[in-house]
């Protein structure tokens, strides 16, 4: 690295790039030097609001023009594949944020272009850096509740997510794609790597494409089961977004994240409570806090992957895995059965 700030630029400046802006500010050792979106006044507008000195609407002319530690993509799943491939061949580790592409071989072969480039490649998969999902980690991690055999990891909300995220209405796969991948990754991290996936699927709203809800049903390699439900289209009071609610139990007891940022546990007959709500920053507000604080965590794991050399929790290597219980969830869901991850 030239200096010691990370030198960084931002691809894609719009609904939620605003957060990893923010985030990117907040970390004393990144000079953010170039923004870029395709729509030149979304672009030029971060470039004044963050105090970036540089602005594009030509993500290939930027990767010209600019000596670059990372680069942060914050565009749609559609043209992931297209930018980190270029990212590659200027051999410039790169973030990518979520759902990492729309199938399968796209995930692979990101992977693999910045396996042949060299440089690190990772999937901004926030809710593992949620402070309250971490909070759960971390009594299972502690043997708190000893083996877990049994879990639920839900998200239903009746937010109206296609307000902020219109494109969503137009997907030919929807939640468990969008949301499902979080709560996915959360079974992943509780569990273990899961050998058999079954899901149903429903549509409850209308003028949307695809499903908006969905329940699945996983067995894991280390014999536990696991419950994974969202739903976009759920009428419930209080509103629960964005909340995962969460129920683990094992042999030593259990822990539940309740409504309302309240964690549970029971351990060896003696139970504790603990409040794991993200903290607010200067730029987050009620209700999306907690995924806005998950996006500074993110970010800051990033930069001390970068700084280590440590390959990112979430890697696209990493998040293949993960990707492949969505996929597996799509092929269950229209085969009527329970089906393997691709591996
Ligand atoms: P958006 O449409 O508001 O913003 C995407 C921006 O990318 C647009 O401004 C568009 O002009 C720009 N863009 C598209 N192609 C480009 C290109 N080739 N070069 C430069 N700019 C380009 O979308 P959004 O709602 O901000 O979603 C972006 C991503 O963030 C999606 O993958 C979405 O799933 C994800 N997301 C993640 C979370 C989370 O919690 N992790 C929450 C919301 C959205
Ligand atoms: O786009 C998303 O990742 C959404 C949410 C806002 C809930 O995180 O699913």
């Amino acid at each position: 690295m030239a200096d010691d700030k990370v030198r960084g630029a931002v691809i894609g400046c719009g609904f939620f790039a605003q957060n990893h802006l923010h985030a990117w500010n907040d970390i004393a050792d990144v000079r953010l030097v170039a923004v870029c979106d395709k729509d030149a006044a979304k672009a030029k507008a971060a470039a004044e609001t963050f105090r970036v000195p540089a602005w594009y609407d030509n993500a290939e002319e930027m990767f010209a023009s600019q000596k670059l530690d990372f680069v942060d993509i914050a565009t749609t799943m559609p043209t992931h594949r297209a930018l980190v491939e270029l990212a590659a061949r200027h051999r410039v580790p790169t973030i990518v944020q979520k759902p990492f592409a729309p199938t399968w071989d796209d995930c692979v072969a990101m992977v693999g272009a910045c396996n042949a480039a060299g440089v690190p490649l990772m999937v901004h998969e926030n809710f593992r850096f949620q402070a309250p999902l971490m909070a759960v980690r971390r009594v299972l991690e502690a043997g708190e509740i000893g083996t877990p055999y049994f879990g639920r990891v839900s998200f239903r909300t009746g937010y109206d997510i296609i307000a902020g995220q219109p494109y969503l209405a137009r997907e030919e796969k929807f939640i468990i794609l969008d949301l499902g991948i979080h709560v996915l990754d959360m079974a992943r991290v509780y569990f273990g790597e899961a050998e058999t996936v079954y899901a149903q699927t429903q549509q409850i709203r209308p003028n949307i494409v695809a499903e908006d809800m969905a329940t699945m049903m996983l067995r894991h390699r280390s014999g536990a089961t696991s419950i994974v439900d969202c739903s976009y289209s759920s009428q419930i009071s209080p509103e629960p977004f964005p909340q995962t609610l969460v129920h683990i139990e094992g042999t030593r007891g259990s822990v539940q994240l309740h409504l309302g940022y309240r964690m549970s546990v029971l351990s060896d007959g003696v139970t504790r409570e603990e409040m794991v709500d993200s903290p607010l920053l200067s730029w987050t507000s009620q209700p999306w806090h907690t995924a806005q604080e998950s996006v500074l965590n993110t970010q800051r794991h990033w930069i001390e992957c970068l700084r280590t050399g440590r390959a990112p929790q979430t890697s696209g290597a990493d998040n293949l895995r993960t990707y492949a219980l969505v996929d597996a969830a799509y092929r269950s869901a229209a085969e009527r059965r329970a089906v393997a991850p691709l591996a």
